[in-house]
């Protein structure tokens, strides 16, 4: 019951809605993150910051350094070419370059004298435990969502080791290779001991249940998940959509888990990019409103690439409630179309949606990736909350925390708790 008499004015708004955006821990559900159980394959601190596959897209637009000259270099030379072409030879205007000098900015280092030997030695100082517990605390995230795939080998041994994980590290059983290579995948499988193969049939069915189930059961995901191209399609007889509509989904049903579906990457439009080398696509949005029709007891979780299906999104969710749209993901991560998928978002979802998720591959980027989405959602929020003061409507802070949780931890944690939708 509401106890506080007195409503918020139009004036308070700005300060009150930004403080509690501040202080609302967050859940971040989709990162490639790790916990120190699993070694090197955890990545933090300012040589992984500057060598992150999206700075190093932006190196070659400034360098003329060739491609097999970057890769021959080691990541301490990497970072180097990195920092001298894109924070000396120019200013760090990109979304992905600002970060850095914001997570500078957060750990108390001088961004007024930029030196990287000095930010070299700040780290080198650090120890990884008190590092980690010193990120969580200062962009106030209480949990993260790993990205596991039990086809990487390092990932694969770590798990099966049965380790005790950081319970601020989530699991999420991940299936790229198992639904986009599916003939690379199938001898994988075979030779782990699961009975399939090349062409899916009934026996095979059956095999990558049980292979599921097994990862199910080692990790705990808190659901699954996949990234798609921009034509997918699941209703044609390819072993894609075989092993989605008879393996996937009936054992997330089963365990009653969400499976997430990133969708509208184009892989590896250059090559000679690696990592940094994938680009995007509209999908059709028909395709996510078939699913969610013919599996109403599955829960979907969407992100997509491309502007031009945010919209879309947005109304297909209206129209299925085992739909949750969530983040700006990857080249919608920029101040700008956070800001207008937000507005967008709020306006035909209300607050039934999850608007950011960080996809850090450093820790560190919790520093930055946070505070910026943070200050935009804050912005849309004020005004959102302005627009509903004009109409005499009573809020306070009591119903904007509420709100706010609901967008940075609630809707995630009762979307993967429910057991029907
Ligand atoms: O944003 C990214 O870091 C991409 O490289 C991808 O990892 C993407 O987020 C994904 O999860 O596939
Ligand atoms: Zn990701």
């Amino acid at each position: 019951m509401e106890t506080q008499t007195k409503g918020l004015t139009l004036n308070d708004l700005p300060g009150v809605v930004t403080r509690i955006v501040n202080e609302t821990p967050i859940v971040d559900l989709h990162t490639h993150l790790y916990s120190e159980q699993f070694g090197e394959i955890g990545l933090w601190g300012i040589d992984e910051l500057i060598n992150y596959h999206y700075l190093i897209a932006e190196l070659f637009r400034y360098s003329s350094i060739t491609y097999q000259e970057f890769w021959s270099m080691d990541r301490t030379r990497q970072a180097d070419a990195i920092w001298q072409a894109l924070f000396l030879e120019n200013s760090p205007l990109s979304e992905a370059t600002r970060g850095i000098v914001t997570a500078l900015q957060a750990l108390g280092l001088d961004t007024a004298k930029p030196d990287l030997k000095t930010y070299r030695d700040f780290f080198r100082g650090q120890n990884r435990r008190d590092y980690t517990d010193k990120v969580f605390r200062l962009s106030n995230v209480k949990e993260v969502v790993m990205t596991n795939d039990p086809f990487d080998p390092v990932e694969r041994a770590v798990w099966l080791s049965k380790p005790s994980i950081d319970p601020r590290f989530k699991a999420v059983l991940r299936l790229d290779p198992l639904l986009l290579k599916w003939t690379e995948t199938a001898p994988r499988l075979s030779a782990w001991g699961y009975s399939v193969d090349a062409q899916p049939g009934i026996k095979a069915v059956g095999e990558v249940r049980r292979f599921l189930e097994d990862w199910v059961r080692l990790m705990r995901p808190v659901y699954m998940a996949v990234s798609l191209p921009p034509d997918f399609r699941y209703s044609d007889q390819s072993p894609r959509s075989r092993l989605l509509t008879e393996c996937v989904l009936p054992v997330c049903r089963e365990h009653g888990l969400p499976f997430s579906m990133m969708i509208g990457v184009r892989k590896l439009v250059n090559r000679e990019l690696r990592l940094a080398g994938d680009s995007l696509g509209p999908a059709d949005m028909s395709v996510v409103e078939q699913i969610c029709a013919e599996f109403p007891e599955n829960r979907f979780l969407v992100s997509m690439l491309s502007r031009e299906n945010q919209h879309g999104l947005c109304v297909a969710a209206r129209k299925f409630r085992n739909l949750l749209p969530f983040g700006c993901w990857w080249f919608m991560n920029n101040p700008s179309l956070v800001e207008e998928i937000t507005r967008e978002r709020l306006e035909l979802l209300g607050t039934s949606f999850i608007p950011q998720h960080s996809d850090a591959r450093v820790l560190d980027q919790l520093l930055y990736k946070w505070p910026h989405s943070r200050s935009v959602i804050a912005r849309v929020l004020i005004d959102k909350y302005s627009d509903l003061a004009h109409t005499g409507w009573w809020l306070s802070e009591t119903i904007i925390r509420r709100d706010v949780r609901r967008l940075f931890a609630d809707n995630f944690n009762e979307w993967i708790s429910q057991i029907t939708p």
